[in-house]
């Protein structure tokens, strides 16, 4: 087998060659056997209300109801007189998942012992790991904190996705509505009533399920944002009861599908594979927001699905770029301190590389969290 990371060790004339303080994201360097992930197991669960209070518990769940077989469901309604928004200024960082682990401490770890998990974060963040040797547009800043051995990861905005946000045209505000709209003419409250198209889009609300797992010899544990489960109380147990909804434009042209598969699948299956929920409901909508079909994709025929694609992408080299990211982390974040943050940035076409700082506004580990994990 090769060493991929080689050809970036560099060596001074009377020095031992130092491990590189860089990564490669190329994708040749990845394209070896699947590395093994382990099943992923839901430890809890935990919701947000319409005020983005934090419970710890499943009030925020949502139920699937399979839809017409020629829906005609309107996107744009309602997103001038039934649409709260979350405000997207605040950072809330790691806080929920925090808050979930404080809640559940005693369960996870015997007193005075430490977490035994070598990594916490949101399952978005690794979402983005996953996708990193394909991404040609967006880069990614994620500041790491080694505390008690465990590594947090937490994304930081960059300085260009805050410019984009900030500067986002009315057309795209709207196209990001519709989105939650789809939500709600496919989920119901409970398990025996039905959506109600006629509610409001509140999108502080969000029910996220914790789940545990292993890539290779990395212990993770990661929360993600679900969408709904199935209604049926027979169903499988969490995360293989979960459905994720997308909506996606209408399909018309072989360019159109070939682009489908070749980017919009790729995010579609890092997302949903990571926490293990099995399939996706796709709504797919015309230019006018209308939804005129529904397809449901399962996450393990996804692979297949895509291989007659040229130049398409491959699991396995995802999997092997986060777990060799994941790697690279233990080995440079060494330093056991909240206070410090080790800032990993990523820009497309170029290496992965980072930076080192100390009581920074970087610094993301709240003081409740550190008390309650110390003592
Ligand atoms: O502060 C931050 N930097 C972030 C916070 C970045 C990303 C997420 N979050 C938090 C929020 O508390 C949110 O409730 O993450 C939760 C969702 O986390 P995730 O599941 O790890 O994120 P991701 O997989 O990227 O998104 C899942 C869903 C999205 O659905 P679609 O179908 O569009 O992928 O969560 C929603 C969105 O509906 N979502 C968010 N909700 C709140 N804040 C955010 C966000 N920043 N990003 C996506
Ligand atoms: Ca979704």
């Amino acid at each position: 087998h090769t060493n991929h990371h080689r050809h970036q060790m560099g060596a001074t004339p009377d020095q031992t060659p130092l491990r590189s303080k860089t990564l490669s994201t190329k994708k040749e360097h990845y394209e070896r056997d699947f590395p093994l992930y382990k099943q992923p197991v839901e430890v809890g669960c935990f919701s947000l209300d319409s005020q983005r209070r934090f419970f710890n518990d499943n009030r925020q769940m949502r139920y699937y109801v399979e839809p017409d077989r020629n829906p005609n469901f309107d996107l744009r309604d309602g997103y001038r007189e039934r649409y709260v928004k979350r405000d997207e200024n605040v950072k809330e960082k790691l806080d929920h998942i925090l808050r979930w682990i404080v809640a559940n401490k005693s369960k996870l770890k015997k007193t005075s012992c430490p977490l035994d998990f070598d990594f916490v974060t949101w399952r978005g963040h690794l979402t983005k790991l996953l996708t990193t040797p394909y991404e040609t547009k967006e880069g990614w800043m994620l500041a790491v904190t080694r505390f008690n051995g465990t590594l947090y990861i937490s994304e930081v905005e960059t300085e260009a996705a805050r410019r984009e946000r900030l500067n986002r045209p009315e057309w795209n505000k709207e196209m990001m509505y519709w989105g939650y709209k789809f939500e709600q003419y496919m989920c119901a409250d409970n398990p025996k009533s039905a959506p109600d198209p006629g509610g409001v889009v509140n999108t502080n609300e969000a029910f996220c399920t914790v789940v545990q797992t292993r890539l290779t010899d990395h212990k993770l544990l990661f929360s993600g944002e679900v969408d709904c489960r199935v209604r049926d109380p027979d169903a499988p147990a969490a995360p293989a009861c979960y459905v994720e909804l997308k909506t996606s434009a209408e399909i018309c042209t072989p360019k159109q599908q070939s682009n489908f598969h070749r980017f919009k699948l790729l995010k579609w299956w890092a997302q949903s594979f990571l926490p293990g929920v099995p399939r996706v409901v796709a709504g797919f909508r015309d230019q006018d927001g209308i939804v005129v079909s529904v397809e449901t994709f399962q996450i393990s025929k996804i692979s297949q699905l895509i291989k007659n694609e040229y130049n398409c992408w491959k699991p396995t080299v995802c999997m092997n770029f986060c777990c060799d990211f994941l790697s690279f982390l233990k080995r440079e974040v060494t330093e056991d301190s909240p206070r410090i943050v080790y800032l990993f940035s990523w820009e497309p076409h170029k290496d992965v590389t980072y930076s080192v700082h100390r009581d920074s506004p970087f610094s993301f580990l709240p003081d409740w969290y550190i008390k309650e994990m110390t003592e």
